[in-house]
């Protein structure tokens, strides 16, 4: 079935100079990018984004670590594509993430509180056009 997804290049992607490599493995999956924006996230974006970490330990960390520069925002489309992007992207732990995926090849733990693992992916249809909503109004 043909889905939407919202996807985010997080700020220590863009910062690497990665988000041309991120997004070149989206279109060479086969998804289309309906639409790209690169901005620097507000914190009402963001308290709405992560609502569900709100009381989380690593949740003020996650907020000013995705405030700390610019991200960049894309809608992808494409058959069981919310799937598919978080498939492409790996577990959540870049240091363990498979390699293969965007987090195994590109990420890795730097020491910090936050886990910086490159990529953000809506996890299901609801989330993914909520999210689509805070990024894409
Ligand atoms: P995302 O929402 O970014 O696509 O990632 P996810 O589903 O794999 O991870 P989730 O559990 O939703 O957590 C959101 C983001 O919070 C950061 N995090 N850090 N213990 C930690 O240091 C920790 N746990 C989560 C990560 O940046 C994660 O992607
Ligand atoms: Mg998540």
């Amino acid at each position: 079935m043909t889905e939407r997804t919202l996807i985010l290049v997080k700020p220590d992607g863009v910062a690497r100079g990665l988000t041309g490599e991120i997004l070149r493995r989206v279109e060479a999956k086969g998804y289309r990018i309906a639409a790209l924006a690169q901005l620097e996230a507000t914190t009402e974006q963001l308290a709405a984004h992560y609502a569900e970490h709100e009381g989380k330990p690593f949740y003020q960390p996650l907020v000013d670590f995705m405030l700390s520069g610019p991200v960049v925002a894309a809608i992808l489309e494409g058959d069981r594509v919310i799937e598919g992007f978080r498939s492409l992207a790996g577990t959540t732990d870049p240091t363990t993430a498979a390699p293969g995926t965007i987090r195994g090849d590109l990420g890795r733990d730097w020491g910090e509180k936050v886990q910086k693992n490159l990529v953000h992916g809506s996890d299901s249809v609801e989330s993914a056009e909520r999210e689509i909503g805070i990024w894409f109004g």
